[in-house]
């Protein structure tokens, strides 16, 4: 892709923006940097890039749009936004940064994406592949943009990619050697316009995928059916609930991948230490994976094993007075409580709210009465929730995670389990779900 003497917009000026930008520029591009908030708040490092001279600001309107050649919109703009509408009628072409990186990128990439659990099995894979002796790149969603990587000497054996629906927006010819797509469920309908829309999006990782590639789908999915049918790669399933053959699958004590020349290998359950089924499914696709890589049963079964899960994520945060508190801040969506819920015997008071997404809470009525004894809503989301889940479990009301959690703490007995598992985002009280988790650990300390 010829870069050089194009002008391009790019929009959003946060880490991919900033990015991008500088990459564009290094071949030189002609950038116009635009970004809704003023101009001072843009992302840490732009201040490196201003008085750059292949480096222009632009308003954010569709005024900008004026003789450019193309557009690369950070993740976080939303398909339908003004500039891009725009652009599309003027007919100007539209690339995302996982686009225009993976032009670039010769590197194989291992691409992971679906609803939940996709940091917990990046992280999983990158460290089985390295304990494998493999030199690798971990990035994408988890937190590098790819496109950084696009301009480093590219020597590694494997890029292992985290990548969201925000991304696979606006790719065209993005090809990763091995994908996995964990799981979909309903997310971001705000972003994306409505769940099919999202599904349709997720799906698209395989699209470029040629037969010497590997596809690693869910077969318990409903959202998957059909699916593989339309992949050109080979592919491989996976199910928590019945044994596949060939495919990957939880038997007696053991995770079994029945290859497809009739071989079995067995991976000990008892090498997993995540909780819940979800995990043992990450599992089951990241072993899948790994082997594609080369690694061999013995180094996944002790990179596994070493590997003890990440932050936020149904963490245990502390205890205060025999009350266990969890922290799964990072569960931001509705699939995601049912999944932190599910990894409990016993029923929880749990804290649900935040900012809302749209989410479909009614869905959880059956497993809130279940698995709960005192549901505390808080945020901004607690009015627009309440009716969906009632009537359920008792049900009570804080204006802020803090007053949650202290409420919280008044009603609970010793023996009992304190969950936030939001299944909402962060962003009416904090930064972001870390910043949130982190305020919850905090709390706990402080009771
Ligand atoms: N902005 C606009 N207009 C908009 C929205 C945002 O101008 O309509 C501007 C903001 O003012 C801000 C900039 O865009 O200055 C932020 O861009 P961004 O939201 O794309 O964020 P980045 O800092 O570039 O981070 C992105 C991902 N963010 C999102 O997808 C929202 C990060 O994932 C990712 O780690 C990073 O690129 C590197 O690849 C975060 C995330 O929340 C963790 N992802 C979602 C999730 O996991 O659910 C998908």
């Amino acid at each position: 892709m010829e870069l050089k003497g194009k002008k391009i917009v790019v929009i959003g000026m946060g880490k991919t923006g900033i990015a991008t930008a500088s990459f564009l520029g290094a071949r030189g591009s002609a950038v116009v940097a635009v970004d809704e908030k003023p101009f001072g708040q843009w992302g840490d490092g732009f201040e490196l890039l201003a008085g750059q001279p292949w480096l222009k600001t632009g308003n954010y309107d569709s005024t900008v749009l004026d003789d450019v050649d193309m557009v690369v919109p950070s993740p976080g703009i939303p398909p339908g936004n003004d500039i891009l509408s725009a652009a599309q009628k003027k007919g100007i072409l539209i690339i995302s940064e996982l686009e225009l990186a993976s032009r670039f990128i010769r590197v194989p990439i291992v691409a992971v994406t679906g609803t939940n659990g996709k940091t917990t099995a990046t992280t999983l894979l990158g460290r089985i592949l390295a304990y494998s002796g493999k030199k690798i790149f971990i990035g994408g969603n988890i937190g590098n943009p790819l496109i950084e990587y696009a301009g480093f000497p590219q020597n590694d054996d494997f890029i292992v990619a985290e990548i969201s629906s925000f991304q696979l927006q606006w790719t065209s010819t993005f090809r990763p050697h091995a994908a996995v797509l964990l799981n979909i469920t309903c997310d971001h309908v705000n972003y994306h316009g409505s769940f099919e829309a999202y599904r349709q999006v997720k799906a698209g990782i395989f699209k470029n995928q040629q037969e010497a590639d590997l596809a690693i789908l869910n077969a318990e999915d409903d959202a998957q059916k059909g699916l593989a049918a339309s992949i050109r790669s080979q592919v491989v399933l996976f199910s928590s609930k019945r044994s596949l053959s060939p495919g990957i699958f939880v038997g007696e004590k053991t995770i079994v991948f029945s290859r497809p020349d009739g071989t079995d290998e067995h991976y000990p359950l008892s090498m997993i230490s995540l909780p819940g089924l979800h995990n043992v499914e990450n599992v089951m696709a990241v072993v899948a994976a790994a082997r594609f890589c080369g690694c061999s049963p013995e180094s996944i079964i002790n990179a596994v094993s070493g590997f003890h899960g990440l932050p936020h994520r149904i963490e245990f945060a502390g205890e205060k007075g025999e009350v266990k508190f969890y922290d799964d801040s990072k569960g931001t969506n509705v699939d995601a409580v049912a999944r932190a819920l599910q990894t409990f015997p016993l029923p929880v008071i749990l804290l649900l709210g935040g900012r809302d997404k749209d989410g479909n809470f009614e869905a959880l009525k059956p497993l809130l009465s279940e698995k709960t004894k005192q549901v505390i809503l808080f945020g901004e989301a607690r009015e627009r929730i309440e009716p969906q889940i009632s009537p359920s479990s008792p049900i009570s009301k804080e204006v802020t995670l803090k007053a949650a959690i202290q409420s919280a703490y008044r009603i609970a007995q010793p023996g009992d389990i304190v969950l936030l598992s939001p299944g909402c985002a962060s962003f009416d009280e904090f930064a972001n779900y870390k910043e949130r988790g982190n305020f919850f650990k905090e709390e706990v300390k402080n009771l």
